[in-house]
């Protein structure tokens, strides 16, 4: 027998006690009939690509009550944190966030959006001010947050939100336990991007949000941008209802994505999507999708920032800069980025602080956007110097962030992409060290395409171009002879 409503109303408020966003519950004891079936179709297609783990495990993917995640396992408690810029509403409850979202007050989300003009957030997206919502995300960065910050997905800019996440994940499971007897023990057992599950097929399950024709989940008031978390337990718990469908009409999603890599609405193949080619994939970047990769140095969040449920999230004032970190204090940090080191800047430098004591830590934590703060370190390195990291410099730089994920090589390799597509010649020194001597064939195959791709645009000029600086003192090029430079087509 399920326990009553109460005991999953505890649940959700100790959740929601703990940080995160949104929580919603779902039978564990159950397969997922469409979704596995979409998910075959997914790796019968071969949509995997080069992540060849993703097409293992079938069995975990469509059930969690098994041996692979949980024998016996009755109940799966979806969870969502922001990474937007969304500031966290004090009162969660009041928000409706965690509850069945259909009885939300209206907040002019969750509306069916086929019935307005509007997509369902009370305004039409395209007559908004400029919020950066709409403006072709390929022309990145983002000003005032450093060389490399505009380049990074924003759930990539702060330190790797797997240790921040499970803690809560392991908390919540913990918690459960609790509810548990010497005669009835509770078995819980926390999830976080750690096992072969769909997490966002559960997380629609629970009613945590619904899937977007960009494949995300967006979760209504809080947005898209949130990771996702489980804990799949014995205990029986009320659930919740999965939500309609809420995209109505607009295809934001679709039209924004640089590399046209939506095969149908939700259906997404990664072998087109950027946030693979930059993160996963590790051979060189298919020729024709380099110039739509942009600026895009690791992930992508074009088909999120577009999303008009979005708009809350990223219209919000960046977060400032995470000053101190322990994980800048990584071996070799100190001196490989001294004065004098690749780019001559001051350097990465050794925080100047002690570290943070636990209270300090945990307060950041449960700070809205504190553990996705952009880290100060990528002010501090221009792309040219990632074309030519030693193994050291490589892990002081990366150490304890998403970024680690890419490699050095990978790193280096899209560093090349997106020089070659800011048509900035004064890339070409660095470039060509790379193309000579970089240890890596694909590295250097990048660089000799983005050297070429710079050349190209030389001859094309009959008269040089010279570098100016503006009052602001943005470096830009111009002919000599006064015209400006053709934009970067
Ligand atoms: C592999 C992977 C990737 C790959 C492949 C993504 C993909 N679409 O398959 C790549 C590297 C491209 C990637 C990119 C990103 N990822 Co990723 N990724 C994963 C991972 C590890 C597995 C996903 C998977 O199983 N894919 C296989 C396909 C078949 O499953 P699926 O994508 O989950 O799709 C299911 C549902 O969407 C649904 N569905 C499909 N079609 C339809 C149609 C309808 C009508 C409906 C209702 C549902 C539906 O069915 C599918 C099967 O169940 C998950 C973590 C996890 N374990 O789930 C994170 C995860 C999905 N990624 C995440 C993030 C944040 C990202 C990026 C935003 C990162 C970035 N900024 O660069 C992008 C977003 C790209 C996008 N638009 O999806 C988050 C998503 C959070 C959210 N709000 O949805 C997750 C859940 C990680 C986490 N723990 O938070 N990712
Ligand atoms: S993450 Fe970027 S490349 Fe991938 S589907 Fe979204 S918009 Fe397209
Ligand atoms: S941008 Fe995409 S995911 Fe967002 S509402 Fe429009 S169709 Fe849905």
């Amino acid at each position: 027998m399920p326990h009553g409503e109460g005991l999953a109303e505890r649940v959700r408020a100790f959740a929601l006690k703990l940080g995160f966003d949104a929580v919603g519950i779902a039978r564990a004891d159950r397969d997922l009939e469409q979704d596995i079936a979409r998910y075959d179709a997914f790796v019968e297609a071969g949509m995997q690509g080069e992540m060849g783990w993703l097409a293992k495990h079938r069995d975990a993917r469509a059930r969690l009550d098994g041996d692979q995640i949980l024998a016996g396992a009755k109940s799966v408690i979806c969870l969502a944190r922001s990474y937007g810029n969304h500031a966290r509403a004090p009162v969660v409850a009041d928000l409706g966030v965690g509850r069945d979202p259909r009885h939300k007050p209206d907040l002019g989300v969750g509306r069916d959006p086929r019935h307005k003009p509007d997509l369902g957030v009370g305004r039409d997206p395209r007559h908004k001010p400029d919020l950066g919502v709409g403006r072709d995300p390929r022309h990145k960065p983002e000003s005032g947050e450093g060389e490399l910050t505009g380049g990074i997905a924003r759930y990539a800019r702060g330190r790797d939100y797997h240790r921040f996440l499970r803690r809560g994940v392991r908390r919540l499971a913990a918690f459960l336990r609790t509810l548990g007897s010497a005669d009835c023990p509770v078995r819980a057992r926390p999830l976080c991007d750690d096992a072969p599950i769909l997490e966002r097929a559960w997380a629609a399950q629970a009613g945590l949000g619904f899937v977007g024709k960009n494949g995300m989940l967006i979760v209504p008031g809080v947005g898209s941008m949130v990771l996702l978390g489980e804990v799949v337990t014995t205990l029986e718990l009320a659930t919740d209802a999965p939500m309609t469908q809420r995209c109505g009409a607009c295809t934001r999603c679709l039209d924004a994505c640089p590399t046209s890599a939506f095969a149908a609405p939700f259906v997404l193949d990664p072998r087109r999507c950027v946030s693979y080619l930059t993160i996963e994939h590790r051979s060189a970047v298919p020729e024709g999708l380099r110039e739509a990769m942009g600026e895009n140095l690791f992930g992508c969040d074009d088909c999120q920032t577009v999303c008009p449920f979005n708009a809350a999230a990223i219209s919000r004032a960046p977060a400032p800069l995470e000053r101190s970190s322990n994980a800048l204090s990584g071996p070799g940090w100190g001196g490989v980025f001294g004065a004098g080191a690749p780019n001559d800047k001051p350097g990465i430098e050794r925080p100047r602080s002690p570290p943070p004591d636990r209270a300090t830590r945990v307060k950041r934590e449960l700070d809205a956007t504190g553990p996705f703060a952009p880290l100060e370190r990528w002010s501090r390195v221009r792309l040219e110097d990632l074309l030519a990291l030693d193994e050291g410099q490589w892990r002081a730089l990366s150490e304890g962030t998403p970024l680690k994920r890419a490699g050095r090589c990978g790193l280096a390799r899209n560093a090349a992409i997106v020089l070659g597509n800011r048509r900035d010649r004064r890339a070409l020194p660095a470039l060509r060290q790379a193309a000579n001597g970089h240890e890596e064939p694909i590295v250097r195959e990048a660089a000799a395409w983005a050297i070429a791709r710079l050349e190209k645009d030389h001859s094309a000029c009959a008269v040089p171009f010279v570098e100016a600086a503006d009052a602001t003192g943005a470096r830009s090029l111009s002919r000599s002879g006064g015209r400006t430079p053709p934009s970067d087509e």
